[in-house]
């Protein structure tokens, strides 16, 4: 499919980071590396997330077209999902903002094959989102063995009065360095899903590569052993930080407050939707219906403990999307930073974390305006960015 096939060099950018941007602290605005900017794939759909392989391949998901692949030797081949693939999921299906989300490749993948992919399915009634695990075949033809490893992460499957089906879906699965997957959902604008501990929506799951809890999860007395962390709105981001291995999570805010989270083994996020006596809300979902102080993405008025955001756009909403921290030598001074994309936003922030992973500094990278879906380093540490428009990008740093 030569369209998907338009390896490198369709367009490469030299792009100097600006040594003029207000408001950047002096240290990290000299210390910006050079970036090239290189278009690896056009004529995506709505490209999701991608994963990279231990022998060179590059999986991509596409919100409505499900699992593809681009192999080491540059063809692309659609793998899984609606009538194309490989192989058809008939229970497969895209709506609103949901369809194929995260994917994530075994930690042990040259001996498993082992993939998860994170969509909607048709399978109970109604409809979930799950975590389907896959073995792919060594020639990147196929998958099999298929198995449901969590079947029952809440969808929103009717409107209501605050958006349409398929909202808040999360779906940005990683897995750790210690080898749990962590599964970030969505509360599916249904305002007692982040604060129920018996259901999965509005939580971030962790689990081993058969589904079941991992140990050390620390879920509070009587939830879902599979649960991690609890009040959480829409995570879109998900990642580690070198050295320690502690989670950050970027979530979506309401009308207000994008955030980025460190998490705690066991932490609640403090995203209460719910019983706002002193707002109006509809259908009694209160998330949209005020502002930082009366509806905070972070209630610490209700949860005293909830885990502190490390950066905040308090008083906007950016659609806070992917994050990964920047690796490798040739970032300079960024090497060790959280890279965050934003969607309304239409930008890369690098954000600089003191020892406590709360926000110092934050830079944006110069790059062109666009709605950013995916960050996620190859493994040679250049940074590959998945935009709304259909594309993904390669950008390679340099140190100055
Ligand atoms: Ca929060």
């Amino acid at each position: 499919m030569t369209r998907h096939t338009l390896l490198a060099l369709v367009m490469v950018c030299v792009l100097g980071v600006s040594g003029a941007v207000p408001g950047v602290h002096s240290a990290s605005r000299d210390a910006a590396p050079t970036l090239t900017r290189t278009i690896v794939l056009d004529g995506l759909d709505e490209p999701w997330d991608l994963a990279f392989t231990p022998d060179g391949a590059l999986l991509v998901t596409e919100k409505c077209r499900g699992l593809s692949v681009r192999r080491a030797d540059g063809t692309w081949h659609h793998l899984f999902g609606p009538t194309g693939a490989a192989v058809v999921a008939p229970d497969f299906f895209c709506q609103g903002q949901s369809g194929a989300h995260g994917i994530a490749v075994d930690p042990d993948f040259a001996r498993t094959r082992l993939v998860y992919l994170y969509m909607p399915s048709t399978l109970a009634s109604p409809p979930t989102n799950r975590v389907v695990r896959l073995v792919v075949d060594p020639g990147y033809t196929t998958v099999s063995a298929r198995t449901d490893i969590v079947p029952d992460i809440p969808f929103k499957h009717v409107a209501n009065a605050v958006g349409g089906a398929g909202a808040h879906s999360g779906g940005r699965i990683r897995f750790g360095p210690e080898g749990f997957l962590y599964i970030p959902t969505g509360d599916n604008h249904q305002p007692t899903l982040p604060q129920d501990l018996s259901r999965l929506g509005g939580k971030v799951l962790r689990v081993d590569r058969d589904g079941q809890p991992a140990p050390g999860n620390q879920t509070p007395a009587g939830g879902d052993p599979r649960i991690y962390t609890s009040g959480h709105r829409n995570v879109q981001g998900l990642t580690f930080r070198p050295g320690t291995g502690q989670p950050f999570v970027a979530e979506h805010g309401p009308n207000h407050t994008d955030e980025v989270t460190p998490l705690i083994a066991g932490g609640n996020g403090g995203w209460d939707p719910q019983q706002r006596p002193q707002l109006r809300c509809p259908d009694d979902y209160c998330g949209y219906a005020g502002d930082a102080t009366t509806m905070p993405m972070t209630d610490t008025t209700r949860f005293p403990d909830a885990m502190r955001p490390s950066w905040t756009n308090e008083g906007k909403s950016e659609g806070i999307g992917p994050c990964t921290f920047l690796t490798g030598a040739p970032w300079g001074a960024w090497e060790g930073r959280l890279a965050v994309g934003f969607l309304a936003g239409q930008r890369v922030e690098v954000l600089d974390l003191d020892a406590a992973g709360m926000t110092t500094s934050h830079t944006p990278m110069d790059l062109p305006r666009q709605r950013i879906r995916a960050l996620v380093p190859d493994p040679h540490g250049d940074l590959y960015i998945a935009v709304d428009a259909g594309a993904i990008w390669r950008v390679a740093p340099q140190a100055p």
